[in-house]
């Protein structure tokens, strides 16, 4: 006998990290899930979605184009929306400004109107993040704190997460926004510093390379695995009342912690193989955020499962299963 399937959802963003882990967590709980994509030209871009592709549907729909935004909500009228896609990479010195607003905003401005017109019981999440917080006076952060960005992409988010909120407050909408921190996987970016570090590292064991080129060591972060913040999202949509959450381990890590204890497990000493280039230094990037998740551990019940060393550990185990 089939699956029987309960729900509905659409990911933009299907492509990218959180977005497959998603996808895999929906397809196990029985959705029926569409993934909105950008391009079908550019293959190299469906790696992380290869083992689902029968198991989802990919509909070709730029998130910059309204009109196509609200045919295919008005066609599916989805349960939920997980609104993942966005440029991800963050730049503090605005020369890619454009660029990364348009989407960010627009894209997003663009769903919550089609589904406020389309499909107003669908319930909606949009990725917000901690960069929100930019430059933050407090050494924690969580729902109540005061946004400072510093960044366009920032920028870009604080807009997002009002958008969200205006949209439910005004219109009724179920839309919420997962503040979330750093998280990691194995399907991360490799521009990502614990991505970069994880693919230098195993090249040097491998001898391919000798140094991994790196910005500030001291720059620290609070990191979880993915596998638990799409967890996280999906939890947010469960509940009886749309609301916004904090989500992150709130515990701090340097570059220089996770360049330690990744070298170590393969028995290497990173200070023989890092090369600081200024290259990588970011002169706004100065703030360190720490998460304070205490609303979602109450009301969601939400504790991020998997450790800092198991992240490594898994990262490790993936990028070595690669390079053979
Ligand atoms: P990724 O960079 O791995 O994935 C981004 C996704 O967005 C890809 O599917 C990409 O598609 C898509 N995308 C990028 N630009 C556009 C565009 N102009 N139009 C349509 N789609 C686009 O990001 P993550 O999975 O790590 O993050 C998911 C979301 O969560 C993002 O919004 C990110 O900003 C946010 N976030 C992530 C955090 C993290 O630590 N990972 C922390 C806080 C927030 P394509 O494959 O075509 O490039
Ligand atoms: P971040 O992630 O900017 O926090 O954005 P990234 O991994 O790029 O940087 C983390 C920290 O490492 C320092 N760093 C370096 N970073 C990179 N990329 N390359 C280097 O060589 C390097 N050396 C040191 C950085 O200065 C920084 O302090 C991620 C993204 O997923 C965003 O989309 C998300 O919103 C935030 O996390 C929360």
């Amino acid at each position: 006998m089939g699956k029987i399937i309960n729900k509905t959802a659409i990911i933009t963003g299907i492509t990218g990290q959180d977005g497959s882990y998603l996808a895999e967590l929906l397809i196990k709980k029985n959705y029926k899930v569409y993934g909105l994509i950008r391009t079908n030209k550019n293959k190299n871009r469906f790696w992380r979605i290869e083992s689902l592709k029968k198991k989802i549907k990919l509909l070709n729909v730029n998130i910059n184009d309204s009109t196509k935004v609200s045919k295919v909500i008005k066609k599916i009228k989805p349960d939920e929306f997980y609104h993942l896609a966005a440029q991800s990479f963050i730049n503090y010195n605005f020369e890619d400004e454009f660029f990364k607003l348009n989407p960010n905003i627009n894209g997003t401005h663009y769903i919550l109107s089609a589904l406020k017109d389309q499909s107003p019981k669908t319930k909606f999440y949009f990725a917000a993040s901690s960069e929100i917080f930019g430059n933050t006076k407090t050494l924690s952060q969580n729902e109540n704190t005061a946004f400072n960005p510093r960044s366009a992409y920032g920028i870009s988010k604080v807009t997002g997460f009002l958008l969200t909120k205006n949209y439910r407050e005004a219109f009724g909408l179920f839309s919420c926004s997962g503040i979330l921190f750093n998280h990691e996987s194995s399907r991360r970016n490799k521009d990502f510093v614990t991505k970069k570090i994880i693919k230098g590292l195993i090249d040097i064991k491998k001898g391919r390379i000798e140094n991994i080129r790196l910005g500030n060591l001291n720059a620290k972060r609070d990191w979880g695995h993915a596998k638990d913040y799409v967890y996280a999202m999906w939890k947010m949509l469960q509940q009886k009342k749309a609301d916004d959450f904090v989500i992150g381990t709130g515990v701090l890590h340097s570059v220089k912690d996770f360049l330690k204890i990744a070298f170590e497990k393969l028995n290497l000493d990173y200070k023989k193989h890092i090369i600081i280039d200024k290259k990588y230094w970011r002169k706004n990037d100065k703030f360190f955020l720490k998460a304070d998740s205490s609303k979602a551990r109450k009301i969601l019940k939400w504790t991020p499962k998997i450790k800092f060393e198991d992240l490594i550990s898994d990262m490790i185990k993936s990028e070595l299963d690669l390079s053979k």
